[in-house]
């Protein structure tokens, strides 16, 4: 295959609420559309998801405009392409910036799966028609908020909650959860808050069910990582920690984790994203698909990467209305008893809402 026309859009969106974590708050998000076209006219999609502050990982909107405009473009543009999965390796040229590459690449994915006329998942060796989906819940200014947006969520019939916790704000607030709803599925996701001097509060976690805890230590802290889950029954969840195939082996190695949370946003593109799945697959490492908040782009390709095998416990794909009051695909990923069907249309199986996407749009680069 070969790609004649590039288009990046910088969109500007603002979300229904704020969404808190640990390291920061967004409302306002800005975020990159990578529009891919053949000779022929076909377009693929890419979403490039790294915010405007480097607090989730090192990039950044302007740093993925950067790497995108000076070295993945010219390295793909009038190129001929055998496969997708062929543009992560001609990426490892360029150090890490992996929400950069995953713009195009996924692009590149659906594009292809456009050209062959596949629905993406099929494309990627999916096998589920219907995906479960859990929710992520921010940091909250009240528990009563709070209790709101969970009996939403539940009411909605979404699989599972996450919660955000950090230092000051875990063993009191899961218990309290706990008391009201004993028997939901619960996560706490900590987004590298603590260190191991926090060991004690992180045991005192284990009375209260958690399926699992997500990243509670540094996103350097593999080794750490491992000694706290000899020192805790909950199973850890690798988020920030796991950027590559080499990051899931060295955790895996060293029991740093009982579940790694796969984003192919984090970890380059859905090659990286389906050869970690693979290895956690042999390894006997369930996994699940993360999510970034994404507009409906990014969001299509994390609900088609979820049909692979090894998917077994509900993702972050939250449907379009979780965050926002219009979407830039149509129909809208929409979530039935905390269910997505995967659409059958050849690529992501979502159309673009072109007005919406104009209309969003700050700024708009062409290559050709
Ligand atoms: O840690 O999983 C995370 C959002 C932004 C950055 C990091 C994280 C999150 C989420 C939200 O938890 C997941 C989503 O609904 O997209
Ligand atoms: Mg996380």
């Amino acid at each position: 295959m070969k790609i004649d026309h590039v288009t990046i859009r910088q969109l500007k969106m603002r979300m229904k609420s704020p969404f808190v974590t640990s390291f920061g708050s967004v409302q306002e998000k800005q975020f990159l559309i990578v529009e891919v076209k053949d000779a022929n006219g076909l377009a693929g999609y890419g979403e490039g998801v790294a915010f405007e502050v480097p607090w989730y990982t090192e990039e950044t909107l302007k740093t993925s405009l950067h790497i995108l405009n000076d070295f993945l473009i010219p390295m793909v543009l009038h190129k001929e392409i055998g496969h997708p999965s062929e543009v992560s390796k001609l990426f490892h040229v360029i150090r890490r910036n992996n929400m950069a590459k995953a713009a195009m690449e996924t692009a590149i994915w659906d594009l292809y799966a456009k050209q062959n006329n596949l629905p993406l998942a099929t494309a990627l060796g999916g096998i589920r028609q219907t995906i479960e989906v859990g929710v992520s819940i921010g940091i909250q200014p009240t528990n009563a908020e709070l209790y709101g947006k969970i009996e939403h969520a539940l009411n909605e019939g979404y699989k599972r909650i996450k919660v955000k916790i950090k230092p000051g704000l875990d063993v009191s607030l899961i218990r309290a959860i706990r008391d009201r709803y004993p028997d939901v599925p619960l996560m706490a996701d900590a987004n590298s808050s603590y260190t191991l001097e926090d060991m004690p509060i992180l045991k005192e976690l284990d009375q209260y069910n958690l399926l699992m805890i997500e990243q509670p230590l540094a996103a350097d802290d593999i080794l750490e990582h491992a000694k706290l889950q000899r020192q805790i029954k909950t199973p850890i969840c690798l988020d920030e920690s796991i950027c590559s195939y080499d990051d899931a082996k060295t955790a895996i190695e060293l029991g740093s984790c009982g579940v790694i949370n796969i984003k192919y946003a984090r970890v380059g593109g859905l090659t990286e994203a389906k050869d970690i799945h693979d290895l956690c697959e042999e390894n006997n490492i369930k996994v699940w698909c993360g999510g970034m908040l994404e507009a409906g782009v990014g969001r299509a390709h994390a609900v088609a990467l979820t049909t692979l095998s090894n998917f077994v416990l509900p993702g972050d794909t939250a449907g379009s209305n979780h965050y926002w009051e219009e979407d830039i695909i149509e129909p809208e990923v929409k979530v039935n008893a905390g269910l997505i069907h995967i659409p059958q249309e050849p690529g992501i199986g979502y159309r673009i809402n072109y007005a919406a996407l104009e209309r969003y749009t700050v700024k708009q680069y062409q290559y050709r």
